[in-house]
Parts: structure tokens; C-alpha cells; sequence
């Protein structure tokens, strides 16, 4: 039988601003108040999409989520109207409305943890939404996501949904952003490496920026996915890469197959974690490339996101391929270091340099706008909604961003309702193009 990876890339919402709300997080904290353009975004993100599907991959797309929230409004006292809920909200703490009408769910990076059915005992595709408890504008994800989710892969025999976790910030779940599946081919039993930054019962006194994931966190995916037996490592990232605004392991890290790709200071102890690995997976033929510093210093890793790019099996190569923001191709180290890494005869042999600037200013490069899952031709064929791409679709999509999104959207505008209604306008005509039924609050 036939596997892939599938890529769902996240649709850039139509309140796609810069609103600073993500503590330790570079880009966002640099870029607050910029003005941003939604409709340039969504189409960056499509283009992306495009050129995957140019190279033979198969892509999907995963929905926005309504905003602003009415569900938490609601649940925070505002009664009333669509309308009078936002506009009591603004008078009364325009942070809260900020963090209410945020875009976030385009990094589906973030969306969940996936476990596909090679590894888990009950040959199951498990999936789990991540609670993004750190975040307060994130942590309103998790419910619709898990609705999404179920949309496109329906419960029964191929597909496996349990609800976020419980526990808030002591079990923070960031989903596949901290997980990485390594494994020979998509369809043979892989070992998942689940990175946490702190425990959830200490204190982490070497954190200055928040350690979003914790190891508890970590362990009860793994238990609830059903991973088999010795098939889960779980290693902590380094302090000094959260420290220095690697808030997703992601951002310094990234594997496919059987490679991994990372920074010298991604791990305390990479050695370590080899061993760890090969011990779990003799059967992987694991190869690793590590960054060191002196060529690219984490400041840079984390400025260009070199490592937050896709590592992709283009059908038909016989190298992997490496999918980069072109802020890699505009910072030094990361340009000369991509170049070597091209001419040093290694796993990966090809790089494409893509825009997709109106998401990096708020620290999502192209992994974060990606969730990957694996699929064989009978779980494809189950899937629920319309949602993995071909021409008519992407054509769609491109008209429908046309004639709903704005061009220019800046923090006064976050508390006008006719930017909700234009958004909510936008997401019910979306739902039916993706065949999703009524997933939103407001279609209620
Ligand atoms: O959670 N940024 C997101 C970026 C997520 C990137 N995902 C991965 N690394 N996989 C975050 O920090 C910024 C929103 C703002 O400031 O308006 C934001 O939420």
C-alpha cells in the first residue's frame, strides 16, 4: 500500500495582525504594530501551497477559526448582540478584544499531535488538539480544532480523537511543533521525540521566556496515543535556545524520515539524544545534521528561521529538499550555511527560498504553517471535507481571499464589527467550499 505525507497548511485568517500577544517570541514581540495584510498573507500561504503541489507533494489546507471568539465573550459575562459583545469588549479592555481576533490557528503547526496508525497498538491514527494553554490568545483553539479535525478524519476504524488536555499551563501542549516522527518510510513503525521545555511541578528557574510544553504534557500524548512499547523519547530543550526566542522546538530543529536537521545548542546533550534514538530505532538508518554555532549563531537561527523550514521527500528524488523563508537567503551565516550544506554531498539536495513574510513577521515560518500527517491510499480515501488541493480548489480559494479579505489591517480596526462580519462572512462561504458543515459559533 501507498503512504505519504500529507501537509495542512493553515489559511491565513481574514484578522491577520500584529498584535505583539506571544511573550518570548521574537518576531511578535519586534513586529507589534505593524500593519498587516491578511489578503497578501492567505495568498502567500496558497502560494506556498502551490509549490509543493508543483514539486509532486500533496497538500491540504486546514480552516481558520472565527474571530473575534463570541464563545469566549460570552462565557466572560458580554451579552447581547454579535456586535454589542464586541463593542462592550473594546470599551472594556481592548487587549482582551486583541487577543480575541488573533489569526494564531494559521500555524496548524501548532493545531495538534499526531501519532500515525504504524505506531500506535491499536493501528489507529490518533490525534490530539493541542490546549496552547501558554498563550491566552491560543489556548481558544483547542475546541474548534478538535472539530476541524474530526471533519477531515472521521472517528471509526482509521482514526483515533481524544479531547486537549486538562491542566492549563501545567500541561501545556503546543501539539507537532515539540514532536518530531522519525521513521524509514511514512508507512513502517516510526519513534516519536517529544521535546518539552520544563517539568510541570518545578519551577524553571533557567527560563527567562515561558517553557510552553511540559515533559507531563508530553507523556500523557504518548499514553493516550497508545505509542508502542520503548517507541517514545522525551528530551528537553535546551534553556538557552527558549532563552533566546526559540519558543517551539521547531525553530531550531527539524526531521523527516530519518534525518535530523538541528542546531548545536537545540539539545543539552545531542549525543546523548543520537544514542537514545539509534538504541529505540535500530532499525532507522538515522542520519543527523547538526548546525554548529560557529557557522550559524542561535541569534541567527532564530532571526532567519533555518530550521522552522519543511524537510520534505519530493516523489522521485533521491534527496530530500528543504522548503526555507527567504529571510534565509537575506541573513549571511544561514545563506553560506545552506550553500555548503547543498555542495557537502549529504541528504538533502535542493532548497527553494519562499516568501511568506506576513506570517514570519509573527514568528511562523513554513513548518509552522504546516501540519503533517501521514496517510495511507485506504485512510486518503476515508477522509472526510474537501480539503486536500487541486487546481479548482486552489482557484476557489484564491477568489474567495479576493473578495473578502482586507488588504491593510491594524490594531484600531480589531474592534470594529464590520471587520467581524466581513470575517464571519468570509468563514461561512469557506465551510461550504470545504464541505465542512457548521463548525462555528456564529453558524449556530
Ligand atoms: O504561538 N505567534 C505564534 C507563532 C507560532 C509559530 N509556530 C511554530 N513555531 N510552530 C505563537 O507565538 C503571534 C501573534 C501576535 O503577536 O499577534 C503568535 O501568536
Amino acid at each position: 500500500m501507498n503512504w505519504r505525507e500529507v501537509n495542512f497548511d493553515g489559511i491565513v485568517g481574514p484578522t491577520h495582525n500584529y498584535a505583539g500577544l506571544s511573550y518570548g517570541n521574537v518576531a511578535s514581540a519586534k513586529n507589534q504594530g505593524l500593519i498587516a495584510n491578511p489578503r497578501e498573507g492567505v495568498l502567500q500561504g496558497l502560494q506556498k501551497a502551490q509549490h509543493l503541489r508543483g514539486l509532486g507533494m500533496m497538500q491540504g489546507v486546514l480552516p481558520p477559526h472565527d474571530r473575534p471568539h463570541l464563545a469566549t465573550l460570552r462565557a466572560l459575562g458580554f451579552t447581547g448582540s454579535d456586535a454589542e459583545m464586541l463593542s462592550a469588549a473594546w470599551t472594556s479592555s481592548p487587549a482582551l478584544v486583541r487577543n480575541l481576533m488573533s489569526s494564531a490557528t494559521m500555524w496548524t503547526a501548532n493545531a495538534g499531535t499526531i501519532s500515525p496508525s504504524p505506531d500506535t497498538t491499536d493501528g489507529k491514527t490518533h490525534f490530539t488538539p493541542a490546549n496552547l494553554a501558554a498563550m491566552y490568545h491560543r489556548s481558544i483553539e483547542h475546541e474548534t480544532t478538535g472539530k476541524v479535525l474530526q471533519a477531515y478524519f472521521p472517528e471509526g476504524k482509521h482514526f483515533a480523537h481524544h479531547p486537549a488536555l486538562p491542566g492549563g499551563t501545567h500541561m501545556g501542549d503546543e501539539g507537532a511543533a515539540n514532536h518530531n516522527r522519525f521513521c524509514t518510510d511514512y508507512g513502517h513503525e516510526g519513534v516519536a521525540l517529544y521535546v518539552y521545555g520544563r517539568s510541570a511541578f518545578e519551577n524553571a528557574t533557567d527560563l527567562t521566556f515561558p517553557g510552553r510544553q511540559t515533559l507531563e504534557a508530553s507523556e500523557a500524548i504518548a499514553r493516550q496515543h497508545g505509542l508502542k512499547d520503548g517507541r517514545a523519547i522525551f528530551v528537553r530543550q535546551n534553556p538557552a535556545a527558549i532563552n533566546a526566542g526559540a519558543f517551539h522546538n521547531d525553530v531550531v530543529a527539524v526531521s523527516n524520515k530519518n534525518v535530523f536537521f538541528y542546531h548545536e545548542n537545540a539539545f543539552e546533550d545531542p549525543i546523548s539524544l543520537q544514542r537514545e534514538l539509534r538504541e529505540a530505532a535500530p532499525e532507522i538508518d538515522f542520519e543527523f545534521v547538526e548546525v554548529p554555532s560557529a557557522k550559524v549563531p542561535l541569534c541567527d537561527a532564530v532571526a532567519s528561521y533555518l530550521f522552522n523550514s519543511q524537510l520534505i521527500s519530493v516523489p522521485g528524488a533521491d534527496k530530500m529538499r528543504l522548503i526555507l523563508p527567504v529571510e534565509v537567503q537575506e541573513t549571511a551565516s544561514t545563506r553560506a550555511y545552506v550553500e555548503d550544506l547543498l555542495a557537502s554531498n549529504g541528504p538533502v539536495g535542493d532548497a527553494d527560498f519562499l516568501d511568506v513574510r506576513q506570517s514570519m513577521r509573527n514568528g511562523g515560518g513554513p513548518a509552522c504553517l504546516r501540519l503533517r500527517v501521514a496517510l495511507s491510499d485506504e485512510q486518503l480515501a476515508a477522509m472526510g471535507a474537501n480539503a486536500v488541493l487541486d487546481d479548482t480548489l486552489v482557484a476557489r480559494l484564491q477568489d474567495w481571499a479576493g473578495k473578502h479579505y482586507r488588504d491593510r489591517v491594524v490594531a484600531e480596526d480589531l474592534g470594529d464589527p464590520k471587520l467581524m462580519e466581513e470575517s464571519f462572512a468570509a468563514l461561512d462561504e469557506l465551510t461550504g467550499i470545504l464541505n465542512l458543515g457548521s463548525i462555528y459559533d456564529f453558524q449556530k
